[in-house]
């Protein structure tokens, strides 16, 4: 098979990879990575998102010969266009204030089964004083989509995370878009055409990052949880059919729309923000502190206190949680030992309201690099640990896009075996 591009922007930072995928299995090289982050404008945290617009055609100008160019990001985030088609300002990071403070409608739940998370897009919309200017919302990766192609479409999975999809039928909920009306494009599906750029076809793919990370988590069988560890570590079962059941909506699980059908039925955990943040405090490198933090005795902290989702001194804040002050490899076992218990306890949460059983924890994404967080999420939920590949997300990109050109065949336990033969992984047994 040619090569495909796979444009993965992730929060801290943006790649452009190329893939290669054969029947043997998938590869992929990075040709350009760039660094990404919050930038403060004001009072307000926004995304420079014409400069990670540079950064995709630089790294598409150094892809070689492509035969196609997928494109996923961060969920929830929006840029908003006028009747032009011009973006009427810099999108509005996640992570930003404007939506402290706001509570989720009873019963909305049921309707679009979604965890309640601040900064979900229908929360921002609520505090969104350009609105009445736009005409036009596109998600991050339909933005930089559009851009490439002149084509608009709002790609289904990273649609999910909205809360404005309706998890019954898969649609933009009329009752939830009451308020918005014409402003969001048509769904296109993982697969579908997504336009052309520079001859090459642009091809929708699990467009939310951690819908395409999912793809290639490398199960052999259906008894697997995931965690896509990165940033956040997102933390599920794949499922046929959304819970929304009451108990389900209390322990904050969220039913987003994976690829081929699949429901990515998981909790959002802070994950190794907490850690970058408190590197980037410190203005220290990571490795020597993990070698650190190995022998060190850590204090366990809810990772997902919402005092936790802003930037800013991290490591004050874990302290102040703790009660205590602690040296900074006492921080950093903390931070990861709170992980493990998260994860732990996200996995049981997910397996008692879904009925799914599990026997292997995939860890997939960056911090499948990270060999004590691995090793402390084996020992706390008592379950073997597989982890990589670190570049899943990449991965179910290209792979979604080699299998809609033809180049693959199957479902998504054919293109997990994929991983599965070519892609290096190890192996954690719970002590
Ligand atoms: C991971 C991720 C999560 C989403 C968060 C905010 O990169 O996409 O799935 O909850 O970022 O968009």
């Amino acid at each position: 098979m040619t090569a495909v591009a796979a444009v993965d922007l992730g929060a801290s930072s943006g790649r452009v990879v190329r893939g290669v995928v054969t029947d043997g299995g998938v590869h992929v090289e990075e040709v350009h990575r760039f660094a990404n982050g919050p930038v403060h404008v004001g009072d307000r945290l926004h995304w420079d998102v014409r400069r990670l617009h540079r950064e995709v055609l630089t790294g598409l100008g150094l892809a070689g010969e492509i035969a196609g160019i997928g494109i996923d990001s961060w969920a929830v985030d929006y840029g908003l266009l006028d009747a032009s088609g011009e973006l009427l300002a810099d999108p509005v990071h996640y992570r930003d204030s404007r939506t402290d403070g706001i509570k989720p409608a009873d019963g909305l739940y049921e309707v679009n089964g979604l965890q309640f998370q601040p900064f979900n897009t229908m929360f921002q919309l609520m505090a969104e004083p350009l609105l009445p200017q736009a005409s036009q919302l596109l998600l991050i990766p339909d933005l930089i989509s559009y851009w490439l192609t002149g084509e608009r479409g709002a790609e289904y999975t990273n649609a999910t995370t909205t809360g404005l999809i309706d998890v019954r039928t898969g649609q933009w909920s009329p009752e939830l878009t009451r308020d918005l009306p014409g402003i969001l494009p048509a769904l296109r599906h993982p697969g579908d055409p997504a336009g052309v750029f520079g001859g090459v076809p642009v091809t929708a793919v699990g467009s939310h990052d951690t819908a395409s990370a999912v793809v290639a988590v490398p199960a052999s069988s259906e008894h697997f949880a995931y965690i896509s560890c990165g940033t956040w570590s997102l933390v599920g079962v794949e499922l046929d059919s959304p819970v929304v059941t009451e108990e389900s909506r209390a322990a904050n699980f969220t039913n987003e729309g994976g690829v081929d059908g699949t429901i990515r039925y998981l909790r959002n955990v802070m994950g190794l923000w907490l850690l970058q943040e408190c590197l980037r405090t410190w203005n220290a490198d990571l490795g020597p502190l993990l070698r650190e933090a190995a022998t060190a005795t850590g204090s366990v902290f809810d990772p997902n206190d919402p005092v936790f989702l802003p930037p800013g001194d991290m490591p004050a804040r874990i302290e102040r949680w703790c009660g205590k002050s602690m040296s900074r490899p006492e921080i950093v076992r903390s931070v990861l030992d709170s992980l493990a218990f998260a994860h732990r306890d996200a996995i049981a949460d997910a397996q008692r309201l879904s009925g799914k059983e599990v026997d292997v924890v995939h860890v997939v994404g960056g911090g499948s690099h990270n060999e004590l967080l691995c090793q402390l999420t084996a020992d706390a939920c008592g379950l073997p640990v597989v982890a990589g590949p670190a570049e899943a997300t990449a991965l179910g990109n290209v792979l979604v896009q080699a299998r809609a050109a033809g180049a693959v065949h199957g479902t998504l336990a054919d293109l997990r075996k994929l991983v599965r033969q070519s892609q290096p992984l190890r192996r954690y047994s719970p002590r």
